[in-house]
């Protein structure tokens, strides 16, 4: 075992007469863990579980997350650095094309893969979707949401993809009711391998607050808007500065149409002043802070299909 791979633990509870404390060699272990599923798995569900924090949006519609978000765990013998990603898709234009880019990274970097399917989807499909990843790594299969089932259908489901090749263990779980992290984190830890940390112990992502916060008025879209609204819009943070009481932060709300703009403005801007109100609870709540927030509505025609915006927006 090399050195450089070894942490000294503190392990005060040894029966040590004459040391206060005795060392143990823990072996570190350390990787990256990609969760990969279809669109409404439950992926951001199960990474907000895992990690006790919410750093990814999460809705009941369909494609929801467009990037790949970290979420690190460290600690004394291990970190895992999750990665939930943007559920998988034929893509049918540009935005979409760079949300499968971000599946394909967290594909190749993958020390182990979690393959999350909700235990009601089509599991033809979804087995047709993993099959594509063409994964090199140990993969966990969970079956989501097995609070909205039955004991039959779970054993069922569970014989189904304990035959696959990529399956290198089937788990039921509910990442909403009880995602059951530590034992999940047991069984990722059999897979991971020794290593050193490749992020500070305190860091939890590595992307920066304003991804979050842009996120934050993101999700309160999908909650708020109908039909195709979300999905043409997009959220970018202009302005964040710390005031001597608040934070202020301006951010620009994105849309592909004229008629677009008057749905999330509303009547008299009413809807805009609800999507402002509930976006900054979310946001006050995340910083720990009182904060002031604007909005504005902009109009850019086709930004989904045009690469310079989608760059200037986050999707790179
Ligand atoms: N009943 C139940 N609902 C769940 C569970 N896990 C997730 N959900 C719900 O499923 C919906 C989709 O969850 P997300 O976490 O956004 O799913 P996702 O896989 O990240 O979806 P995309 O980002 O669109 O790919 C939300 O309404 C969640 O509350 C579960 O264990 N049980
Ligand atoms: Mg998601």
């Amino acid at each position: 075992m090399l050195l450089h791979k070894i942490q000294l633990v503190k392990y005060p509870l040894l029966p040590t007469s004459h040391l206060s404390h005795s060392y143990l060699c823990v072996a570190m272990k350390s990787g990256f863990v990609s969760i990969f599923g279809r669109p409404n798995a439950g992926k951001s569900t199960l990474l907000n579980a895992l990690t006790g924090e919410k750093l990814a949006i999460v809705s009941p519609k369909v494609q929801t997350t467009r990037h790949r978000i970290k979420a690190i765990i460290t600690e004394n013998n291990y970190q895992v650095i999750f990665s939930d990603t943007p559920g998988i898709i034929e893509p049918k234009y540009k935005l979409q094309e760079k949300m499968m880019d971000a599946v394909k990274t967290a594909v190749e970097d993958a020390d182990v893969a979690i393959l999350l399917v909700d235990i009601n989807e089509n599991h033809e499909q979804a087995d047709e979707v993993f099959r594509s990843l063409g994964l090199k790594v140990p993969a966990i299969v969970l079956i989501n949401k097995i609070d909205r089932s039955n004991d039959e259908k779970q054993k069922q489901v569970e014989n189904f993809y304990r035959e696959k090749a990529y399956a290198t263990e089937v788990k039921p779980i509910s990442a909403l009711y009880k995602p059951e992290a530590a034992d999940l984190i047991a069984s990722i830890l059999k897979y991971l391998p020794e290593g050193e940390p490749f992020f500070e112990g305190d860091e939890l992502t590595d992307l920066p607050t304003r991804f979050f916060v842009a996120e934050m008025i993101r999700e309160k879209i999908f909650y708020l808007y109908k039909d195709e609204i979300p999905y043409h819009t997009t959220v970018i943070v202009n302005e964040f500065k710390q005031k001597s009481t608040l934070i202020k932060i301006v951010a620009d709300v994105i849309v592909q149409r004229e008629s677009q703009k008057g749905i999330i403005l509303g009547e008299g801007g009413k809807m805009i002043r609800q999507l402002g109100s509930e976006a900054r609870k979310d946001i006050e709540q995340f910083l720990s802070q009182k904060v002031f927030l604007e909005l504005f509505v902009k109009v850019r025609p086709k930004w989904r299909d045009n690469d310079m915006m989608l760059k200037e927006y986050g999707y790179h």
